[in-house]
């Protein structure tokens, strides 16, 4: 009896440092009598319930294939991945994307918006209705252009724009005019920021190193803070993050991490559309998420641009649930 109460604080103790120990597995009766009992050990996430949200769409974008980024992601094993960090999921589901066969694109400076737009409304709704539920929203992309979508239903939920964190190897900051493209995949931050739905006090971007001479002009206009590779390299990814973090989440507002999976460096993450080499090493791109977790104020995760066609075997999509389970707390230790 006093073994056992004693077991029980214990396990009290270790649960209110953020571990629970899971009873040692039934010994089978064919166990030798000498086998020692695994413990086994899993570390819990803080979130208790995501809301996660498909977006097919690669309408945003000239290469194609990131439609398929939500089914990559997903046979990635994100659910069990997510089951394992005693996360209550909630699926919500792919939203209806048209094809591109069927779809209009009538303007040649922003291809496709109309359809975009309608897709972004209806990714609004159901964000906002995912935090009002309760649930942290992780959408998956898709090309970038739905953040407009993300980001339009979380100033809603919240009543004003999170904190930005958007992780990129591009600035997707062109508007219609200054885009050579018309892709609008490159123009989803310009319309935020225009559109109040990203304000530039709480804007970061992270990763960049292929940015167009007019979207260096927008930065500097817009006022974003952006830390390039250089100064990853300079300063490494924790004082970048130790800022980013403060920038963001500036009067306790929740943070928003975007994240393009063209941040990563493409020997890492082949399965994107855009590959541009120099970019964040894995335990970089890692880092960022681990640095948001402990934060404690990140409130939703985007995973865009990971394209099936382009990948070796699923890594990419594999890359993208490793990185939201340590968005969600998954520690080494
Ligand atoms: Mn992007």
């Amino acid at each position: 009896m006093a073994a056992h109460a004693a077991n029980a604080a214990m396990v009290v103790a270790r649960r209110n440092m953020g571990v629970v120990f899971r009873p040692p597995p039934r010994a089978g009766p064919a166990a030798s009598h000498n086998e020692i009992p695994a413990v086994v050990s899993t570390t819990l996430s803080p979130v208790r319930r995501v809301d996660i949200v498909g977006v097919p769409m690669d309408l945003g974008a000239s290469r194609r294939g990131v439609d398929m980024g939500p089914s990559a992601v997903r046979y990635a094993r994100l659910h069990e991945k997510l089951r394992g960090l005693g996360i209550e999921i909630v699926d919500r589901g792919d939203l209806a994307v048209p094809i591109r066969e069927s779809a209009n694109s009538e303007d040649a400076s922003a291809k496709f918006f109309t359809v975009i737009s309608s897709v972004c409304h209806d990714l609004a709704l159901l964000v906002e209705q995912a935090v009002s539920a309760g649930g942290m929203p992780i959408v998956l992309g898709g090309d970038h252009s739905i953040a407009m979508g993300t980001l339009t239903g979380l100033t809603r939920a919240y009543g004003s724009p999170p904190g930005l964190i958007w992780v990129d190897a591009h600035a997707d900051i062109n508007s219609p005019s200054s885009s050579t493209t018309g892709n609008v995949h490159g123009m989803p931050l310009y319309f935020a920021l225009k559109n109040g739905f990203a304000v530039r006090e709480r804007t970061v971007q992270i990763g960049l190193r292929d940015v167009d001479a007019d979207e260096k002009r927008l930065l500097r206009e817009f006022g974003v803070k952006t830390f390039t590779m250089t100064d990853v390299d300079k300063r490494g990814m924790m004082h970048v993050m130790d800022d980013a973090r403060a920038i963001a989440g500036a009067d306790a507002h929740p943070i928003h991490v975007s994240f393009d999976m063209d941040a990563i460096d493409p020997s890492e993450a082949p399965g994107t559309g855009t590959p541009v080499k120099g970019g964040l090493s894995y335990r970089e791109a890692h880092l960022v998420m681990e640095m948001l977790a402990d934060s404690g104020q990140l409130g939703s995760i985007e995973m865009v641009e990971i394209n099936p066609i382009f990948d070796t075997r699923n890594q990419t999509a594999s890359l993208a649930v490793g990185l939201i389970c340590s968005a969600l707390g998954k520690s080494i230790l």
